[in-house]
């Protein structure tokens, strides 16, 4: 299997690594520290550098009570990254719900939109099917909105109900001229959903996994891995390990990290135990 991300062709024969650069003023793991471009820029490579396979930026926070980045705001701090590391070797995706985001940051050379509203707003599956380069989406599922969606987490039974809407926005995805070598889906740890519910879609992984598309986990330095372990958000690496192989271990392609290089380095081992390969990233 491989993904589509513009000039990109991912190979999914090995777990991917997404490493995170949030350029929000108040992410909850690194808000504040990359608002600054060169800041953020020296960063990207850094994570690059350390073996990630594709680079996440995220210019508008979705942490739980968060309120929403004006449009002119979030373009102003996300396309100028976008241009700036879209020349390289990886591709660089854009996290963003805003179809005028998307447009900008695509036609500023990004690979991939990764959408937490997955593709809702008006405009949004147009905004990705219409752009002239073959670039992936990553559609993910949240309970709600980013202000309220940890107030009361509900639901009969997690794994159907995200599986369930994560297959229709695939179809959505599909019936808009997004081809399926495009589409990754994405069970949305921590958005709107208590730690019960996030170890529970975990462990039911699988079943998403079986609709067969790419499944992209984003578990790093979540709340999650805080209530687990009692630490706090700079101090989850070894529980956001533990998580992201539990994840590639029940059949995830990608995850979304933090902490690129101790995540490349877990994988590789998992890897060679899993499939007797030793993997170059
Ligand atoms: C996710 C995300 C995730 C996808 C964030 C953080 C919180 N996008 N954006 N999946 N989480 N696709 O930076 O960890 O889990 S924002």
């Amino acid at each position: 299997m491989a993904l589509r991300c513009g000039r990109f062709e991912l190979s999914l024969d090995r777990p991917l690594v997404m490493g995170v650069l949030n350029v929000t003023p108040d992410s909850f793991s690194d808000g504040g520290r990359f608002m600054d471009p060169a800041a953020a820029l020296d960063h990207a490579q850094r994570m690059i550098a350390d073996g990630a396979d594709l680079i996440d930026i995220g210019a508008e926070s979705t942490r739980p009570g968060a309120s929403p980045t004006p449009e002119s705001e979030e373009l102003r701090r996300i396309v100028p990254l976008v241009e700036k590391l879209s020349g390289g070797s990886v591709p660089i995706s854009a996290d963003t719900r805003k179809p005028a985001v998307m447009r900008a940051a695509i036609a500023a050379g990004a690979g991939m939109i990764n959408d937490v509203s997955a593709l809702r707003a008006p405009g949004a599956l147009e905004a990705v099917a219409g752009s002239s380069q073959a670039i992936a989406v990553c559609v993910m599922h949240m309970q709600g909105e980013p202000a309220t969606m940890q107030q009361a987490p509900a639901y009969n039974d997690v794994v159907s109900e995200v599986k369930g809407f994560l297959a229709e926005r695939a179809r959505a995805c599909e019936a808009a001229g997004i081809a399926r070598e495009r589409i990754v889906l994405d069970p949305g740890f921590g958005f709107g959903k208590t730690v019960a519910h996030n170890l529970a879609l975990l462990r039911g992984l699988p079943a998403i996994v079986a609709l067969g598309y790419p499944v992209l986990a984003g578990l790093s330095r979540k709340s999650t891995i805080g209530a687990l372990t009692g630490r706090d958000v700079d101090e989850r690496v070894a529980g956001s390990l533990a998580a992201a192989l539990a994840a590639v271990a029940r059949g995830a392609t990608i995850v979304r990290v933090h902490d690129v290089r101790e995540t490349v380095d877990a994988l590789k081992v998992w890897n060679a135990i899993q499939n007797g390969k030793i993997f170059r990233h």
